[in-house]
């Protein structure tokens, strides 16, 4: 089982979208292990997107985060980090594929909706950020062994 950071940023909570968002990936089969809306702190939008620090977009990127609340989640799967990011689509909403959160629910290619942890190593170091100990849950589905099959998948 694999544990991905989730963000619906605020264009996505701001367009009432978090119910349509959450639907898709629960519908998947996915599980939610962590959620709480949250407005994000200059410091943490520096931190969660050091990596961009030289780019042109940066400011402007932190500008937005910060802008409004965000929904951040946990979500947990068999390979959950690519099937979230697959979910997500393309980082530009004008050319995302229909069929993805990005392809079917925006056109901006700032305001895109969604972040996902692109890496193993990203989901942790986000994760960690973003929630406190205790706030991740651990629990079994009930109906696991129906989105699964178990003598092969788990
Ligand atoms: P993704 O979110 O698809 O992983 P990244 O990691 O390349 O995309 O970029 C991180 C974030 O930076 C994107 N979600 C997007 O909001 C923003 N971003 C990336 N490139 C641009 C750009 N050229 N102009 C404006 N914002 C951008």
């Amino acid at each position: 089982m694999e544990t991905t950071l989730l963000i619906i940023k605020p264009d996505g909570v701001q367009r009432g979208l978090c119910g349509e968002i959450i639907s898709r990936f629960e519908t998947k089969g996915l599980q939610i292990v962590g959620m709480k809306m949250m407005t994000i702190s200059e410091e943490m939008a520096n931190k969660h997107y050091a990596a961009h620090k030289e780019r042109p977009f940066f400011a402007g990127l932190v500008r937005f985060m910060t802008s409004s609340p965000v929904l951040v989640m946990a979500m947990r799967g068999v390979g959950a980090i690519e099937i979230c990011r697959k979910m997500m689509g393309a980082t530009f909403g004008s050319k995302a594929e229909p069929g993805t959160i990005r392809g079917d629910l925006g056109v901006s290619n700032s305001f895109n909706l969604i972040h996902g942890s692109d890496s193993p190593e990203a989901a942790e170091t986000e994760l960690g950020l973003f929630f406190n100990d205790g706030e991740v849950q651990s629990y079994e589905l009930a109906n696991l062994n129906w989105i699964y099959d178990a003598s092969e998948e788990l």
